[in-house]
């Protein structure tokens, strides 16, 4: 969506700060021994009492309230009866709406101490990540978004997941402008606009550029490489961007 009103601003202001506490929530609960259903049935009562409904399953019908992905899992992994372990890899994704206005934030990070390299992709994807933003502003290319998102990961030995993407949002959980590479998208000559409002969330892997989905229909994975992601809902101003889930 494009935010132009005052009620715009605000209705996304309010869904992100719910999201963006849900998130932190969660991975703060997360600890060896929880199953990733004990976490997302956590989510589930804060969404309700926020007065929030989740995305992935309000828009979706995805089994769960969150997307907890868990070491090869990549993404819209489903919670269920996985026992999170120290050393893990842990994507925690929410999503949600109120009143019309929608709002998306996700994080992977370590369970206590784990491998280097697990720990290295969580900061790269950061760094991405605020590289990514410096080129978030009105009239620029969408394209030098996923430049800067490949350039750090390419600085730092690694590479990125080409088939996910970042996405318009607001209105919709998943609306127009509807990819935001992770790389230099040669064909891509879409511009960046004033009170756009998209979900930028850079996907930073180790070695494969791709991941498959699993028989269970929704579960993205690797079959060789760790991915670190991380999102955050922007609203993108001339006064500069505007990050709803912080
Ligand atoms: N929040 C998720 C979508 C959840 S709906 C099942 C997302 O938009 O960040 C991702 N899209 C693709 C991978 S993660
Ligand atoms: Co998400
Ligand atoms: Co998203």
């Amino acid at each position: 969506m494009i935010a132009k009103t005052e009620e715009d601003f605000s209705g996304l202001k309010e869904i992100g700060k719910i999201v963006g506490s849900i998130r932190d929530e969660l991975v703060e609960r997360t600890i060896p021994g929880i199953t990733t259903k004990e976490l997302d049935d956590l989510a589930g009562n804060l969404f309700e009492k926020a007065g929030a409904v989740s995305a992935p399953k309000g828009e979706y019908d995805f089994p769960g309230y969150t997307c907890i992905s868990v070491n090869e899992e990549v993404a819209h992994g489903i919670p269920g009866s996985r026992v999170i372990k120290g050393g893990d890899l842990v994507n925690i994704d929410v999503s949600g709406s109120k009143n019309g206005y929608f709002a998306d934030t996700g994080i992977s990070f370590v369970v206590g101490e784990g491998e280097e390299i697990l720990t290295t992709i969580c900061n790269v994807a950061k760094k991405a990540f605020e590289e990514g933003l410096k080129k978030v502003k009105p009239g620029a290319k969408k394209s030098g978004i996923g430049k800067a998102v490949f350039q750090t990961a390419k600085e730092n030995g690694l590479t990125v997941i080409k088939n996910l993407t970042g996405h318009g949002i607001g209105r919709n959980i998943h609306e127009a402008p509807d990819h935001i590479y992770n790389y230099n998208d040669t064909w891509d000559n879409e511009l960046l606009k004033d009170g756009m409002v998209i979900a930028f969330e850079p996907f930073i892997s180790t070695l494969e550029e791709e991941v498959f989905q699993k028989d269970d229909g929704w579960t993205y994975a690797t079959e060789k490489s760790f991915v670190a992601q991380i999102e955050h809902t922007i609203i993108i101003t001339k006064n500069g961007p505007i990050i709803v889930t912080l």
